[in-house]
């Protein structure tokens, strides 16, 4: 088989892309190892800046997010009983959208099946071939067979695990890691959110997120050991943790039930530098992850494929490689920077294990300057809206 661009990884990067490049009549093949409902099952981002939401639309798959999406100007942040309001709209001119990931890449899904793009799953033992060279391949298996694909250039989208990054050889690739010391246990219930606005509350028995899908999908979290396993937790335990880390006015309103889906996610900055290597380039969680606190990975990966894109748009229109050749610099200066805010504020809002009294009353008197000071607010609205690409 050959196509332009392969693409390895079926998450929301590569197909966002795959979609993309179809618009402007550039063909790709998408492998993905898992199934289709195993990608659908996995439940993640919730929060989508407006340059995600602009490339959804740019890629005709917005049609769904643009009549279901929910629409938030702004964030509520606490510390024990002290809550207050991030105003995006007011700080940064622009709000945030609640849409999940889950519905993102179902969306994605669709516009690719519609359009008779090819998506290949099950496959195995993906290998990149000859990506310094002007062809490249790949090689690997679906159901025991051996196939292969040529192209132009490979996107590598297959997410933290995939093979992608480990094909860069060490001598040329440098990887930059940060692992926190504790994890966050999801849950997803069929209940109304605790509030119209999601509340990132730090406590002094740890951090909780109260997030949301719809009026009737909430989405809620809490910073819990990396010793812990989800079956660890019941239901009632973790609606009581989650009520002591939130300011009693919200606990007091939170509607509990029956949990259908409950999680761990280890958190963990990273970043691998290059993110290009002749003609295979990495993008989204492939390259680097952040902690989910700002809510910035998806976001992230959603900066490199238009970065991306709009490299291999310029190529297959003009030959001209600038774009492409920029890639790697445009798209880290961005990601550090996403990385950088991610960082700020897990470390703001988590307990962490060997952390000083000194500790806590430095982070206590940050939220503080946060709640008080106009410029601290600014600066926070406008990451968490999402930097300019
Ligand atoms: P994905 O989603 O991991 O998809 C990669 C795909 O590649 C496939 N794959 C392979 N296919 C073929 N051959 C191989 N060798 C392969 N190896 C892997 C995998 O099966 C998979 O389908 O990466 P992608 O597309 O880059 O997307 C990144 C996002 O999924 C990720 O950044 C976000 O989910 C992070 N994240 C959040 N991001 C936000 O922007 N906003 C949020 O609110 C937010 N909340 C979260 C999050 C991530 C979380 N977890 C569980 C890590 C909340 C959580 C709890
Ligand atoms: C989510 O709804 O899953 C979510 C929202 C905001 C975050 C992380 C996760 O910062």
């Amino acid at each position: 088989m050959k196509t332009q661009v392969a693409i390895i990884g079926g998450g929301p990067s590569g197909l966002l892309l795959s979609q993309l490049l179809h618009t402007k009549g550039i063909e790709s093949i998408v492998l993905e190892r898992k199934t289709k409902n195993y990608v659908l099952g996995r439940i993640r981002a919730g929060v989508l800046e407006r340059g995600f939401v602009e490339l959804m639309r740019e890629a005709s798959a917005s049609e769904r997010m643009d009549a279901e999406s929910y629409v938030h100007d702004g964030t509520q942040v606490s510390f024990g009983e002290t809550m207050f309001r991030i105003d995006f709209d007011k700080h940064a001119g622009h709000p945030v959208i609640v849409y999940g990931q889950t519905e993102v890449t179902r969306d994605l899904y669709e516009a690719r099946e519609k359009a008779n793009g090819k998506i290949e799953f099950n496959v195995e033992d993906v290998v990149i071939n000859d990506a310094k060279s002007d062809a490249p391949y790949l090689t690997y298996t679906v159901d025991g067979e051996d196939r292969r694909l040529d192209c132009d250039f490979v996107a590598g989208c297959d997410g933290f695990h995939g093979v992608s990054r480990q094909t860069i050889p060490t001598e040329v690739r440098r990887e930059y890691e940060k692992v926190y010391p504790f994890g966050w246990l999801g849950i997803l219930s069929e209940t109304p959110p605790v509030n119209h606005e999601l509340i990132y509350s730090g406590s002094e028995r740890g951090f909780a997120l109260c997030s949301m899908r719809n009026e009737n999908l909430s989405r809620y979290y809490i910073q819990c050991s990396l010793d812990d396993n989800p079956e660890d937790w019941s239901d009632d335990a973790f609606w009581d943790e989650l009520k002591r880390r939130i300011p009693k006015e919200a606990a007091d309103k939170l509607v509990t039930g029956p949990s259908i889906e409950k999680s761990i996610a280890p958190l963990r900055s990273f970043v691998t530098e290059p993110m290009r290597w002749g003609n295979l380039f990495l993008c989204g969680d492939a390259a680097h992850i952040v902690p989910p606190t700002g809510a910035k990975g998806l976001n992230t990966a959603a900066s490199d494929i238009h970065y991306l894109y709009n490299g291999l748009r310029e190529f297959y229109e003009s030959g001209s490689r600038e774009g492409i050749n920029a890639y790697s610099e445009k798209a880290l200066a961005r990601v550090w920077k996403a990385e950088r805010f991610s960082w700020w504020f897990s470390s703001l809002m988590h307990r962490f294990p060997d952390q000083s009294e000194f500790d806590l009353k430095m982070q206590i008197a940050e939220i503080e300057f946060l709640r008080t000071n106009e410029a601290a607010q600014r600066a926070m609205a406008e990451n968490y809206v999402g930097l300019p690409y």
